[in-house]
């Protein structure tokens, strides 16, 4: 009877060595993915909002590289998600408009390789908890292991905060649970719990966190940490008067319509800073856990939202725009192995489309070749590193912004135009499109526009809000060209 178990434990013994011979071998570091659902620049890091608390993620901006000039690929979630986790921005793809992810044909999703995917095929071992991909898990090939939270009814505190009729999604309150019944918490949780693992692999942990989203409701602590009054934005009355059709089309006056008449806006700006202040909470849970963790040393952070968010600013509300407001993100890379040559943020004007390939630098892994984007290795290392290619924005097949480091250049799909220069106006509020002296400028911007678009990948499917090239009899008012009348009434700097 001895011989055997001599031999069990040899074996353990031996596995060990294996084991850890195999992460001697192994340096590459592990990636900590964490993605935030519709965060706008309403943090500390990005002085957005005067207000707002962000502790966790405030550290995290001072530790790593902080890009303060961070856009999405396409304004809303479907789209933004699709050219980050697959590489390929809209007008190379055909993945425009807002797309449910099992609409989209298989066919089309798989002559690309998904970021996690990639990570798998070079080794890495692969886990994704919360909303990662948009309205899907992932396929086969991205996760060794895939965490999907408990859902909870939630219950909204009565007579607090806003709520539109029963729409448990237009609703901006407090929520009365305990904190581990709503999603982001129990997706941190999951988070934790690999970084409590002891893991043979190099992982590829993807956290996705889905506040600041609709409903603007979490946990009660949240709203009671804020001022009394909260400052609304700036927002200029007569805005829209020189946007094109195509770009008033794409506002939401239908829901700044609601708040103003329901006297709302201060709740919802409340409600939407409570939410940030939560996502900011349970992301620091997960960044707390590394910390403590055996990995700390060896993981890189990213941290990223999909798109950004008006909050009344063009008297419109939500994202599905070509704005600052709907383009601009959080976006915080940590790789504790490097020390960037000045403690400062990167102002350089960049793409979340860098990701894919910045990921795969910096664990040694080959991107696929079709891949977009630049690698900003350069720009960890010394953030004050210039990189000459702007950030372009897509929503919808013909409609783009041109951000660099001081100009946004929109052009719609009908040829209008808008320019404006933020060296001056940081609140987007005057298009000089038109104006002379910046005739040469319009060019430079114009001559980075795509040179060829993709086709629609296919029609019929959840589109959204978009006016685009392939469906311009959508908008009415783009038709007619003149304001429907309640808009009028509600607006009259509009006109
Ligand atoms: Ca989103
Ligand atoms: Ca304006």
């Amino acid at each position: 009877m001895k011989a055997p178990l001599i031999s069990t434990l040899s074996l353990f013994v031996a596995s060990l060595l294996v084991t850890s011979s195999l992460r001697a071998e192994d340096p590459r570091p592990n990636i900590l993915f964490i993605a935030i659902d519709d965060m706008n620049d309403w943090t500390g890091f990005l002085g957005g909002h005067p207000q707002t608390l962000t502790p966790n993620l405030d550290r995290l901006a001072r530790r790593g590289v902080n890009f303060t000039n961070a856009h999405c690929s396409a304004p809303a979630c479907s789209p933004s998600r699709l050219a980050l986790l697959y590489g390929v921005q809209p007008y190379e793809s055909g993945f425009y408009p807002f797309y449910d992810h099992e609409q989209i044909p298989l066919e089309s999703l798989a002559r690309y390789i998904s970021l996690p995917a990639t990570f798998r095929r070079a080794g890495y071992k692969s886990f994704g908890a919360g909303k990662i991909f948009h309205g899907h898990n992932g396929l086969g090939e991205d996760w060794n292991e895939y965490h999907q939270p408990q859902t909870f009814d939630l219950v909204y505190a009565p007579n607090q905060g806003y709520q539109q009729g029963t729409s448990e999604k237009m609703a901006f309150c407090p929520t009365t649970n305990r904190l581990e019944e709503h999603p982001d918490h129990q997706v941190a949780s999951y988070g934790i719990d690999v970084l409590s693992r002891d893991h043979s692999q190099p992982f590829f942990l993807a956290v996705g966190i889905v506040k600041p989203h609709l409903a603007f409701v979490c946990p009660q602590q949240f709203y009671d940490a804020l001022p009394d009054r909260i400052t609304p934005p700036k927002i200029r009355e007569d805005d829209l008067v020189d946007v094109p059709w195509v770009g008033r089309s794409m506002v939401k006056l239908q829901d700044d319509f609601r708040f103003r008449t329901d006297n709302a806006w201060e709740k919802v700006h409340r409600s939407y800073l409570a939410c940030i202040s939560w996502a900011d909470y349970n992301i620091g849970r997960v960044l707390d856990a590394l910390e403590a963790s055996p990995y700390a040393d060896n993981t890189i952070v990213v941290v990223w939202s999909d798109h950004g968010y008006h909050q009344g600013e063009k008297r419109s509300f939500r994202k599905f725009s070509l704005w600052e407001e709907s383009t601009r993100v959080p976006f915080i890379v940590f790789d504790p192995r490097t020390n960037p040559a000045v403690n400062e943020p990167c102002t350089e004007a960049v793409s979340l489309i860098h990701i894919y390939r910045t990921l795969c630098d910096l664990s040694g892994i080959s991107a696929p070749e079709y891949v977009s984007g630049t690698s900003l290795r350069a720009q960890l290392e010394n953030p004050r590193t210039a990189l000459n290619e702007p950030a372009m924005t897509t929503w919808g097949r013909g409609n783009y912004s041109v951000r660099d480091d001081h100009f946004r250049y929109i052009r719609y799909y009908d040829g209008t135009e808008e320019l404006y220069d933020h060296r001056r106006d940081t609140n987007e509020w005057r298009n000089v499109a038109d104006d002379a002296d910046y005739a040469k400028i319009k060019m430079r911007l114009a001559g980075q526009l795509p040179r060829n678009e993709a086709p629609l990948i296919q029609e019929g499917v959840a589109l959204w809000n978009v006016n685009d090239a392939d469906r311009p009899q959508r908008i009415k008012s783009f038709k007619t060209k003149s304001w429907p009348a309640w808009v009028k009434k509600m607006n009259p700097a509009l006109k």
